[in-house]
């Protein structure tokens, strides 16, 4: 028998469509709940780094669509890693299987019921990494979250990296938007 997940995951695929909406460019690849099945999808599909720019994986529990509107996503945010473009060539691949392993593993204890998914972004002007969590006034289980992501990523304690409600990303003026919690 195979290894099951605590969870039933979605890869989701996005890929730039003029004629389309963002959210009808979203595509659900397929879903998995076994150890054996996550790694012959992982095998089969091209890695972050390959894929064109401007295109996103995500992967979210079942049932929760990789947008800001989801009941699930709509009060939470994310831990986002913006990489520095040489970084595409030495991280970006394994920091995202990294992700994607502390996830379908539950790396994050008793805060990983508060994990709703994460995204990777391929951009010409440097990927991003984001880990999306249900609920941005759950300080503790953000901040632990946070940790651990540093820790199983081997980020360095002089790299900061920022937590960002989904709101404010919405109602962004400008490129930046503000980070609530810093680790
Ligand atoms: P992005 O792909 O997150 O980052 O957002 P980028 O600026 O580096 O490419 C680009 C655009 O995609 C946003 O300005 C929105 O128009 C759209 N978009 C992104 N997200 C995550 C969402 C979402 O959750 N919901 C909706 N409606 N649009 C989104």
């Amino acid at each position: 028998i195979k290894h099951p997940l605590q969870h039933t995951w979605t890869l989701w695929y996005y890929e730039p469509d003029k004629t389309k909406s963002w959210e009808n460019s979203q595509k659900i690849i397929t879903s998995f709940d076994t150890a054996e099945d996550f790694w012959s999808l992982y095998n089969h599909i091209k890695l972050a780094s390959e894929l064109r720019q401007g295109c996103d994986y995500s992967l979210f529990k079942r049932g929760i669509r990789p947008m800001w509107e989801d009941a699930a996503n709509k009060r939470g945010g994310r831990w986002l890693m913006q990489l520095d473009k040489r970084q595409r060539a030495c991280d970006l691949d394994h920091f995202w299987l990294e992700i994607l392993l502390c996830m379908i593993g539950e790396a994050f204890n008793e805060y990983s019921d508060d994990i709703c998914g994460a995204v990777v972004n391929v951009r010409t002007k440097g990927d991003k990494l984001g880990v999306w969590t249900a609920d941005c006034t759950k300080a503790n289980s953000i901040l632990e979250i946070g940790r651990k992501l540093k820790e199983r990523l081997r980020i360095s304690a002089k790299t900061s990296i920022g937590y960002q409600f989904h709101n404010d990303t919405i109602s962004k003026v400008g490129s930046i938007t503000k980070n609530t919690y810093q680790i």
